[in-house]
């Protein structure tokens, strides 16, 4: 049965993981997968996590089934996170919003339900992008192809280029765009940029699906999120994935979700209904934990203001880190510009080095990044910091 059945490749990004643990070299320093460590290179248990969770303990509930579109009061708390609690557009009713299985989940259901929609249509991601993000809408059915993103040489975007891609692209194409902290780049359009690429999904009739794994990670929560309003003020249907995998430190308990902005109540329904068969045929109905706690977290007030404050800490301690980085390299000699560190957004930097050099760094010093040139910044600190810089600065030189 299974005779013809090929090795599949490995994911490039977990794969790195398997190979960092086998490395016995003491001094090495993880910065390939984007998870945030904090400055004593810990995964962190948030407070308000731990809260939330004694507060369950003390008061433990059975577990039944689920409704097939989860937790309401998760799926109404997400809402909250991503429209604004008092938006126009869910006192209208018009976004039906389910609770998914992490932010990859919300993706799938999304991908799912637009392939019944409308199998023909193509989907875009940015180049590069998240690795999964081709591999998710290929897997739905979908073609996949890209728009141009990253622009090394002048270490930025192409927005040029990005602009016109979308501008070509025919009427009702799929456009996976990372509504904050790009990943892998680091580079965020400004507010401008999103204003005239809203201008091009709405000209051109493409659906717009924003990817929110990051919100709170580069500038703020509102900050982070408000391209969604600009997205609601161009009276656009929309799809807006969230995660809380990182903004929780939650990545096990896979929490996330899906969200899709509609034209009206009735609409809404209709959509909703059929979000809830994808999530039927697939996996019947979510998990409870995860979700109930961050439910708990954003329904209580004082937990709230808690992940709140401790989500500003890990977003302040990554921008020290970015800084503190540029500042070692340059002390190291690196007669570069590297203010480009500092200018890119959430857990991630293009750092601009090359495969050999990514390469170089792995097998000499024990410091793991991607071979694209992306390190996880939200790995560094105080104590890991010195060997990194020296190691970067080392490859530098050549
Ligand atoms: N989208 C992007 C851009 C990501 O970087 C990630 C990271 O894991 C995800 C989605 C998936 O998030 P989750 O782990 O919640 O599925
Ligand atoms: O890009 C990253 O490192 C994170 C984590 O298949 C991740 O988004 C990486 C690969 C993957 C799932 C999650």
């Amino acid at each position: 049965l299974f005779s013809a059945v090929a090795m599949a490749p490995r994911d490039p990004i977990l794969g790195l993981n398997e190979q960092f643990n086998a490395d016995t070299n003491p001094a090495k320093v993880n910065l390939g997968v984007g998870v945030y460590y904090d400055e004593n290179g810990k995964l962190p248990l948030l407070r308000c996590v731990a809260e939330a969770e004694a507060g369950m303990q003390a008061a433990p509930k059975a577990r039944g089934y689920l409704p097939i579109d989860g937790i309401a009061a998760y799926d109404k708390a997400v809402q909250g996170l991503v429209f604004g609690a008092d938006s126009d557009i869910l006192k209208a009713g018009r976004v039906a919003t389910v609770q998914a299985i992490g932010g990859t989940g919300g993706l799938k259901i999304g991908a799912d339900f637009l392939q019944k929609l409308n199998p023909a249509a193509k989907v875009l991601i940015s180049d590069p992008s998240w690795e999964n993000h081709r591999a998710l809408f290929t897997n739905a059915g979908f073609t996949v192809d890209a728009y141009p993103y990253y622009d090394a040489e002048n270490r930025g975007i192409n927005f040029a280029g990005m602009l016109a891609a979308l501008n070509a692209a025919p009427a009702r194409t799929v456009v996976v765009l990372h509504a904050c902290c790009h990943n892998p780049t680091g580079y965020d359009l400004t507010a401008a940029q999103w204003e005239q690429v809203v201008a091009a999904v709405k000209a051109r009739g493409l659906v717009a699906f924003l990817d929110m794994a990051y919100q709170g990670f580069g500038e703020g929560i509102a900050e982070d999120g408000a391209v969604i309003q600009q997205f609601l003020a161009a009276g656009l249907d929309f799809f807006v994935s969230t995660s809380f995998s990182k903004s929780f430190s939650l990545y096990g308990e896979r929490v996330g979700a899906l969200s899709v902005v509609c034209a009206s109540a009735d609409e809404t329904a209709k959509v909703l209904s059929q979000l809830k068969i994808v999530i039927r045929t697939n996996y019947s109905n979510p998990p409870t934990h995860g979700a109930q706690v961050v439910a708990t977290v954003l329904g209580t007030p004082a937990l709230r203001s808690m992940w709140e404050e401790e989500l500003a800490g890990m977003r302040v301690r990554i921008k020290a880190m970015r800084g503190a980085l540029v500042a070692a390299l340059k002390a190291a000699g690196v007669t570069a510009d590297l203010e480009f560190v500092t200018r890119q957004k959430g857990m991630f930097s293009y750092s601009g080095l090359n495969a050999a050099q990514m390469q170089r760094l792995r097998s000499e010093f024990g410091i793991y990044g991607v071979d694209s040139g992306r390190i996880c910044v939200a790995a560094l600190n105080e104590k890991n910091l010195p060997a990194v810089a020296a190691a970067m600065a080392a490859v530098m030189r050549g």
